[in-house]
């Protein structure tokens, strides 16, 4: 690789950790330090595929399990061109939600295997580093109401929360958890120092591939 590419940074966590506050604080400081950054967001809810999603989750029409779940992924491959233009043109790429949330909330659902849920997701662009926001039930009832969007629910989440935490047992991705009832600036400052050795790191390194 001749010149050094971006970093993929993706941060996950429980609904009102903070993910999208701290990956737009993160985009900032990148670029205030002189780095090309770009903020992504999954699902993109703007694309054809994402409207068939964002009319699920506000609960606007139905779709069977297996289908929704093949949309997500397939909501991240339609990027995946992207995500590889910038990465190689050096642009580090910051993604509120991934693959992960993919596997941990359709797994989340009766009778989804892990293995099952990663199966559509298997070599999208490996993050370099994947920031787990985590957040107590109690602490993330004071940050708000749940929205009205489904899985919006306090036992859902909690479903959800463990199957990120059996997720985070493999150590074949570069998972950090950060403790995320911190001051949004303390949260900010841990996860800019991981993310900064994250693309020193990553800059000389070929875009590996999730999960195989
Ligand atoms: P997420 O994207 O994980 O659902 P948000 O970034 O939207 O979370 O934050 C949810 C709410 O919590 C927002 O009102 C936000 O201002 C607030 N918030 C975010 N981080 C913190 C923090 N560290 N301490 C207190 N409140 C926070
Ligand atoms: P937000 O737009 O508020 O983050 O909510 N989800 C997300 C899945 O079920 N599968 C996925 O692959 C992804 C990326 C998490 C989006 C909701 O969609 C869920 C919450």
């Amino acid at each position: 690789m001749a010149c050094k590419r971006g970093a993929l940074i993706v941060l996950e966590g429980v609904d009102r950790a903070g993910k999208t506050t701290q990956c737009t604080k993160l985009v900032e400081s990148f670029r205030e330090a002189g780095r090309a950054a770009h903020l992504m967001r999954f699902p993109d809810r703007t694309t054809t595929i994402g409207k068939l999603i964002s009319s699920y989750l506000e609960n606007k029409s139905d779709l069977e399990d297996h289908t929704v779940h093949l949309l997500f992924s397939a909501n991240r491959w339609e990027l995946v061109p992207l995500m590889k233009k910038k990465l190689e043109e050096g642009t580090t790429l910051i993604i509120d939600r991934y693959a992960f949330s993919g596997v941990a909330f359709t797994s989340a659902k009766p009778d989804f295997s892990i293995e099952w849920c990663k199966g559509p997701d298997v070599g999208l662009p490996k993050p370099d580093l994947v920031l787990y926001l985590q957040l107590s039930p109690d602490a993330a009832a004071q940050r708000g109401e749940f929205g009205t969007e489904r899985y919006e629910t306090s036992s859902f989440q909690q479903r959800v929360e463990g199957r990120f935490e059996q997720l985070m047992d493999e150590n074949s991705v570069n998972w950090q958890v950060i403790d995320a009832s911190q001051s949004i600036d303390e949260v900010h400052d841990n996860i800019k120092r991981l993310s900064l050795s994250a693309l020193t790191a990553a800059e000389h390194r070929p875009i590996a591939e999730l999960w195989r």
